[in-house]
């Protein structure tokens, strides 16, 4: 199960360093434009301190975190979307992701890294727009002998393009139920979530200018340091904290990438054991318990019964299953229940 995050942003902001250092693989990151030729696809383990805590109290070995699949493409370049570049090559790639992360190269203070941002956004709206307009000469084929479907998905499409002319994200076109399809189809990158790293100078990890900015239409942000984080990579896993304490930057990028993620996704976990592995599963908030059990197993969602619920806070200080049960917080809940985050279930079902 994995979150796919899709990696995008100017030549050289630092894509690949970042890629590398989150993979711990060994992408080339060179100080040329186009670097990156091919997209690389890595996946990283989401840090979960309680899926080992699960495991040591309901004794098993093996656990399996939620991933995080990344996908880093080729710098995009004004003209992009008319084919400049190697960057709009690999579009494709990011239309298949969840999630957007847009890094912002600031580390050299040469970089003019407003104009970065604003050339990247527009090369993006460009190519949503190629996508939008031969969807509508499409449908408008297809409408015009009639299919009423089809008319209505002109309207939409064309509302879509009108906004994409006005410089405007896909996602900011509000759609009714039976409009979301329609565009769904055309896995437009402006409709999907994404927020932005800002690769920044080791000294400016804390500047509140890269923490919190504010002009970014609403789309969180966070500051990482690409370098600091491949070098950080080299090192073994406690080095590499006692190293953040020092310079005082205890969140590493991957803690951050997450958190951004799963913030701009409303995603929670929850939890899942048996005798072999305990196992964290990512879900967007409202899921109901039925739809979390098809995440598993589509034998569970159609012959769900009920789940038992607990939360793992509950489980790890109680000790064992049973204690749980026996202080009365083992809660059996139906199909409609919605999972919180951090709670393990045990879904009962017909097969
Ligand atoms: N000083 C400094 N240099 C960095 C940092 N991050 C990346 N670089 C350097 O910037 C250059 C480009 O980095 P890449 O990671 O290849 O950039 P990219 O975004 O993948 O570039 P393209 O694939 O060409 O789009 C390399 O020489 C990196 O070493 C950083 O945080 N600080
Ligand atoms: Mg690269």
């Amino acid at each position: 199960m994995s979150v796919r995050c899709g990696i995008i942003g100017a030549p050289n902001a630092g894509k690949s360093t970042l890629y590398n250092a989150l993979t711990k693989s060994s992408v080339p990151a060179e100080s040329f434009p186009f670097c990156t030729i091919e997209p690389n696809i890595g996946s990283v383990a989401v840090p979960d301190a309680r899926l080992e805590a699960i495991a040591n109290v309901v004794n098993v070995d093996k656990v399996v975190p939620v991933v995080l699949e990344f996908v880093d493409i080729a710098g995009l370049v004004d003209g992009a979307s008319r084919g400049e570049g190697l960057g709009n090559r690999f579009l494709s790639h990011i239309r298949e992701m969840d999630v957007i992360a847009h890094v912002v190269g600031c580390f050299d203070q040469q970089t003019d890294w407003r104009a970065d941002i604003e050339t990247v956004n527009l090369e993006l709206l460009l190519a949503d727009l190629g996508t939008v307009t031969r969807a509508i000469e499409k449908t408008g084929r297809k409408a015009r002998v009639g299919d009423k479907s089809e008319r209505a998905a002109l309207k939409t499409l064309t509302r879509i393009m009108n906004a994409l002319e006005n410089g405007e994200r896909a996602s900011s076109v509000e759609l009714a139920s039976d409009e979301v399809d329609t565009v769904r189809q055309l896995h437009l990158i402006s409709a999907k979530r994404k927020f932005y790293i800002f690769n920044v100078d080791e000294s400016k990890l804390t500047h509140s200018e890269f923490s919190n900015p504010t002009h970014l239409q609403g789309n969180p942000a966070v500051a990482i340091c690409a370098e600091l984080e491949s070098e950080l990579a080299e090192m073994p896993d406690e080095e590499q904290e006692l190293f953040r304490t020092e310079i005082g930057y205890d969140r590493s990028a991957i803690d951050s990438i997450v958190h951004a993620a799963y913030s701009v996704l409303n995603l929670s976990t929850f939890y899942t054991f048996n005798e072999n592995e305990v196992r964290g599963w990512a879900i967007a908030r409202g899921t109901t318990a039925r739809q979390a059990a098809g995440r598993i197993h589509t034998d569970m969602e159609r012959g769900f019964i009920r789940v038992e619920v607990m939360a793992c806070e509950d489980l790890i200080s109680a000790g064992s299953e049973q204690a749980v049960k026996k202080v009365g917080k083992l809660r059996i809940e139906g199909k409609t229940y919605q999972p919180q985050e951090g709670e393990i279930l045990r879904v009962r079902f017909n097969t």
